[in-house]
């Protein structure tokens, strides 16, 4: 049986890549922009074509089962003039007019709180035409105030009202190389604080990669959101092709979960993509399957910017799509394990699982794709709570959001919070077999004396964490110094520049 998955696309970025995501999956299906079906192998893309897409067999057509929601009306109404204008349900755009204007407590507490009711109203009936319905994907940028601050807001409310299932998001984080705008790190942090507790699965994509290889692998020396864009949609097709299409492993999203997230908080996943390069140097890229492997191991090919060498994976999902051997594929990966172990945490074996889709992305004959769950991610919030922490010490612009009726405390648990997440990342990163099982030991232990039985290891990714400051830390070759007082961490330079505003 079908599993449904709602797609909820949040503020301008959730829209714009939302839209992208669309254009590059229905044409996958063979489905066109007014939704008919125009493709020649039904049996491979109509098979699960209810995962995403809701069949109106009155007229014969697909609509996506998604929601478009943003706190102004520009976006939402270009795509409604778009070329997939008519696609969606009429009832699923939903917006405002005023904006959130950068302001994450607008989104969330005051403007946002308005719209609340009326999206979940829309939400609730799609979820109830659905016959097996899996859970949420929400597609938002943590940098503005409505994709950050009202899409936080809405997964709280459908983590109350849809405990059971599952909830995950595809979220942009903010660079200064695309944006100028300064609170951004305040509405990331707010974000971050809130997908920890209500995601259950966050592929990030970083605006800051995104740059890096717009800028060196396409050689696009300004790229544009649609240049970003593209990019984000082609992995967003790629690790759901194991929902999409039949017969694969990880095959619903709680699988998916399932074998990448061994401790909850650490959820955020790492997406990398294989081949990266401009349309016109297509034709000398190689796709042989052992090249595709190695380069999804790669910092050039990852679409958040750390470098996977820094840190090790918990568990990875690689994907090699077109007509790629199995067996090719599994001896790919498994050369890379063999031959870089320590890349790899020992204490979880056979980490790296391996599927193969024979629909290759449009204009491709082969590509790769993969989600990490990778320690090095550190270096991302490492980066956005250097850029909070600057400001916030000052409490800089801080009257914006207590305007809007937000108490500072809130701030301080964001920022102690993603402290912890660090902490923990570095534990698991350093944790050796040895040291696990001293922990679980610890743990039994004091369960046992507690007489609470039934516990799974470790409770989960927080609790065994007991430091939730390092000073002098040293991530990934990025030194940060925070002060004992966690003042302003003065942060270094990687090969990606300096992340310091203009
Ligand atoms: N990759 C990508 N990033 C985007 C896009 N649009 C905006 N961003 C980034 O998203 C952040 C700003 O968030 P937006 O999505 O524009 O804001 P919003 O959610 O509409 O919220 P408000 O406009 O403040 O109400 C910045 O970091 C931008 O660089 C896009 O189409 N693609
Ligand atoms: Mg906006």
């Amino acid at each position: 049986m079908v599993r449904e998955i709602i797609n909820l696309s949040v503020g301008q970025a959730g829209n714009q890549v939302g839209e992208n995501f669309w254009k590059e999956a229905l044409p996958e299906h063979g489905i066109d922009f007014s939704g008919t079906y125009t493709g020649k192998n039904p049996d491979v893309e109509l098979a699960e074509v209810g995962v995403y897409l809701t069949e109106i067999s009155s007229s014969s057509r697909y609509v996506p089962r998604s929601v478009q929601v943003d706190l102004e009306n520009t976006v939402i109404q270009a795509l409604r003039n778009g070329p997939m204008g008519s696609l969606f349900r009429p009832d699923s755009y939903l917006c405002n007019v005023n904006g959130a204007g950068n302001n994450w407590a607008k989104g969330f507490y005051t403007e946002g709180a308005e719209l609340i009711d009326s999206i979940l109203e829309v939400v609730r009936k799609q979820a109830e035409d659905c016959d097996c319905f899996q859970g949420f994907q929400i597609i938002h940028s943590l940098g503005g105030g409505t994709g950050a601050g009202l899409g936080s807001l809405l997964l709280s409310k459908l983590r109350e009202e849809y405990p059971d299932r599952m909830l995950s998001t595809f979220s942009i984080f903010p660079s200064p190389k695309v944006s100028e705008t300064v609170v951004e790190p305040y509405n990331a942090m707010l974000s971050i604080h809130q997908l920890l507790d209500s995601s259950d699965m966050t592929v990030c994509i970083d605006n800051e990669a995104l740059y890096e290889v717009a800028n060196k692998a396409l050689r696009i020396p300004t790229p544009t959101f649609d240049t970003l864009n593209g990019m984000i949609s082609k992995v967003m097709c790629g690790v759901s092709t194991s929902l999409r299409f039949p017969g694969q492993l990880n095959g619903d999203m709680r699988k998916l979960a399932m074998n990448l997230i061994p401790f909850p908080r650490l959820h955020f996943l790492m997406p990398s993509y294989a081949p990266l390069a401009d349309m016109k140097s297509r034709n000398f890229h190689s796709f042989k399957t052992s090249d595709l492997a190695s380069s999804l191991f790669e910092k050039r090919n990852s679409l958040v910017a750390c470098d996977p060498r820094f840190g090790r994976y918990l568990a990875m999902a690689t994907i090699f799509r077109g007509n790629a051997s199995s067996y090719d594929a599994e001896k790919a990966v498994q050369d890379i394990q063999r031959k870089d172990s320590s890349r790899f945490v020992e204490w979880i074996p056979d980490n790296v699982s391996v599927s193969l889709c024979s629909v290759p992305p449009v204009g491709l004959p082969q590509a790769a794709v993969a989600l990490g769950n990778s320690t090095a991610i550190q270096e991302v919030f490492r980066r956005n709570l250097d850029q909070f922490t600057a400001m916030f010490k000052r409490r800089a612009f801080l009257h914006w959001y207590t305007d809007e009726g937000m108490d500072q405390m809130e701030f301080t648990e964001a920022e102690s919070n993603c402290y912890d997440l660090i902490a923990e990342y570095q534990q698991y990163q350093e944790a050796t077999a040895d040291s696990i099982y001293d922990e679980y030991e610890e743990s039994q232990s004091g369960y046992a004396s507690e007489s609470v039985a039934g516990h799974e290891f470790g409770g989960g990714g927080g609790s065994v964490v007991a430091a939730s400051e390092s000073e002098d830390s040293r991530v990934g070759g990025l030194q940060l110094e925070f002060d004992s007082d966690r003042d302003a961490p003065s942060a270094g330079e990687d090969e990606g520049g300096s992340y310091q505003y203009q």
